[in-house]
């Protein structure tokens, strides 16, 4: 066979006649050579997982997947999310192959290597063709559970003509081992998302070894029980893999495919061993695999008759995009506009006069309203301006206040609603909701208890990894919820999500700044934004309403009235106590601001000069929040203090909390007192 290099002739009929005589076995070699060999080259990596799935993988891209290559981002393609992203040279080597632009041989020979588009796990943005970013595992199936959510919201707006695609992914022992498997599959045997595929690569090793070390569970069982269709198949039979998916496709429940394998195929002393599994194969190890698979071929080598039957497989999908192309044209004007608006991440007109309108009322009637009441008003002002705003919670709707008037429950009937019951599922939730995000076409908010935003940490890292729209709506953010206790009461957790890059961590005082807050959730096109709200009754705080002051991350909410002396720094809740603090060091000719400070990151990206003007330096500066103090010190001098947790809270009244743990006006007079 001729080893010519990775490009693809369009010199005609001669390549053409011998793509048409490349077999599967060749096909699938080309992507085990390719993962073998940039894992040598990279001396790192993870080759046992594409050389095992390498046979599944084929006859998914050639023969089901809907997908052109030519245009990565058609919205009604087929997603294709590699759960188990530490096999990513099965994705590259798939994208090379079927040729996606962005995946040159070159980077494949640079995989691993710093401003490849081949990083360790796929990363979403490196390469047109990555859907998202994996390596966590599991989140790639909450993900995937997501985005055929997505396709299915859309499809009940737009119909079959325009939004009609599968999710497929591929799913390790590791990802089914996770417990956001367990969280991810519940919810779509639920909702019975019939066009979600999860291909399980059941190889039955791990790291540690076998898998018999620590699982003994029956995974197919376990995802029947889930109400998912199941099946189990020799995943090096080309045949058998392709008439399971033909069923899965048919059915209108998930499927969970059970594919057989063996890790590192081809590898004559490794195979089936978890010595392929993270580790360059060695020299010796990948000529005996070349020699085994029947693949005389140098490496990074792809014989042009063999590439040409790959790009051939690639260029399956451009009639149809070209006739989704058609439909879209079709469509009246309106709809068009609608659809291509949503999957440009726009939003519609008159959204930001609604949330005028709840501000200006606030600003009339000065509400004492939790900011979780006062998130629910904007929420019902939203819901029928934003139609692609899919709420829901974690099981606590009445407590997040997260489900808005006229929103519908989407149930596995009928996906016309707009409102998720997502049950007590917060991981799945989070990841669910990331792959809502990349889908397109939906923005996603979410709730829980801003304590549990634990249970969904390693889904809110990667959304702002990805830099995704996700809104999560946290309440009950501090000891302010009282008699639940120290369990439920959240101190290091707004600490903990400022420490995330990319995040961006809302916490509103009143009825005007959650409105505000929200506002600006929604134009963080690509971060995801968390609002931390309160449970207990908050005062009407700002008069001022004809600016959006919560952009600026931290304004003067109130002046001081003679020369500066002292700048109180609070957020939420505990800005009214800065204020009555305010008024008793007035009595006692001592002059104090107060310093709203809604969003730590928005400051932090306003300039030195207005950062200065807002915080007063020379002034003594007191911070105050119901949390502890780590972060605060960005604010804070030497000779400044804090007043806020220093340790967990207790169950009592939240009032009796605040005196408890000394967060009053009068402790933070002392604290001024103290150091003036
Ligand atoms: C949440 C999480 N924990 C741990 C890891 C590290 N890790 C990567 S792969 C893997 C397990 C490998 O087993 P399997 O999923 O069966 O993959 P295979 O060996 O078949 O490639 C582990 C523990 C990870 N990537 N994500």
């Amino acid at each position: 066979m001729d080893a010519a290099p990775s490009t693809v002739s369009k010199s005609g009929a001669a390549t053409r006649a011998g793509a048409a005589a490349v077999g599967h076995k060749d096909m699938a070699n080309a992507i085990r050579a390719l993962a073998m060999d940039a894992v040598q080259k990279a001396n790192s990596g993870h080759p046992g997982m594409p050389m095992g799935m390498a046979d599944v993988a084929t006859v998914l891209f050639t023969r089901f997947l809907k997908f052109d290559p030519q245009r990565p981002d058609w919205p009604d393609r087929d997603r294709f999310v590699l759960s188990a992203g530490h096999g990513s040279m099965l994705l590259y080597a798939l994208l090379h192959l079927t040729g996606y632009a962005d995946m040159t041989l070159e980077e494949l020979k640079n995989f691993r290597q710093l401003g490849s588009r081949t990083p360790g796990h796929p990363e979403y943005a490196h390469a047109a063709g990555v859907e998202t970013t994996t390596g966590p595992l599991g989140q790639g199936l909450g993900n995937a559970v997501g985005m055929a959510l997505a396709e299915r919201l859309l499809n009940a707006r737009f119909g079959d003509a325009l939004v009609d695609h599968m999710t497929y992914a591929i799913a390790s022992d590791g990802d089914l081992m996770e417990g956001i498997s367990h969280e991810a599959a519940s919810l779509a045997g639920h909702l019975r998302l019939g066009k979600l595929i999860v291909l399980f690569d059941d190889n039955e090793v791990s790291i540690d070894g076998p898998t018999s070390l620590a699982l003994s569970d029956d995974h197919a069982k376990r995802f029947e029980a889930y109400g998912w269709d199941t099946a189990r198949v020799d995943g090096h039979d080309p045949r058998a893999v392709a008439a399971a998916l033909a069923a899965a496709r048919e059915s209108e429940r998930p499927s969970l495919i059970a594919c057989r394998t063996v890790i590192g195929f081809g590898a004559p002393t490794k195979a089936g061993t978890a010595k392929t599994h993270g580790a360059p194969l060695g020299e010796e190890e990948v000529a005996g695999a070349r020699e085994r698979l029947g693949w005389p071929h140098p490496a990074f080598r792809i014989p042009a008759s063999i590439l040409a039957a790959w790009r051939e497989a690639g260029a399956r999908g451009a009639e149809a995009s070209a006739a989704w192309d058609k439909r879209l044209a079709a469509l009246d004007p309106e709809t068009r506009a609608d659809f291509e608006r949503r999957i440009a991440g726009d939003l519609p007109d008159g959204w930001r006069e609604a949330l005028a309108e709840v501000k200006r009322a606030a600003g009339e009637e000065a509400p004492r309203i939790a900011t979780r009441v006062s998130s629910q008003r904007v929420l019902d002002a939203l819901s029928e301006r934003i139609p692609e705003l899919i709420g829901g919670s974690a099981d606590l709707t009445g407590s997040n206040n997260t489900r808005a008037a006229g929103q519908a429950v989407i149930a596995a009937e009928d996906f016309s609603g707009r409102y998720i019951h997502y049950g007590v599922r917060e991981h799945a939730m989070a990841a669910a909701m990331n792959g809502l995000a990349l889908h397109g076409g939906v923005i996603p908010y979410g709730g829980t208890f801003l304590v549990f935003s634990d249970y969904c940490r390693p889904a809110i890292r990667l959304a702002a990894l990805m830099g995704q729209r996700v809104i999560y709506v946290m309440t009950h953010d501090s000891i302010g919820l009282g008699e639940d206790g120290p369990t439920h009461q959240p101190v290091e957790h707004l600490a903990a999500l400022r420490a995330m890059p990319g995040l961006v961590v809302f916490r509103p005082a009143d009825t005007v700044e959650t409105v505000e807050c929200w506002e600006l959730a929604l134009e963080q096109r690509r971060r995801p934004s968390v609002l931390a709200l309160s449970r207990q009754g908050l005062p009407t705080l700002r008069k001022e309403i004809a600016e959006n002051l919560s952009a600026l991350g931290a304004y003067i909410l109130a002046p001081a009235e003679s020369e500066r002396q002292v700048t109180l720094i609070a957020s939420g809740s505990e800005v009214e106590i800065a204020l009555e603090a305010r008024a008793l060091l007035r009595e006692q000719a001592i002059s104090a601001a107060v310093v709203s400070t809604p969003c730590w990151e928005l400051f932090e990206e306003q300039t030195a000069h207005y950062r200065d003007e807002v915080l007063g330096p020379g002034t003594l500066h007191i911070g105050l929040e119901a949390a502890v103090r780590q972060g605060w010190d960005a604010w804070l001098g030497r000779d400044d203090d804090f007043v806020g947790m220093r340790g967990f809270g207790a169950s009592a009244p939240y009032k009796d909390l605040y005196q408890h743990f000394g967060i009053t006006a009068e402790a933070v007079v002392a604290a001024v007192k103290a150091r003036l």
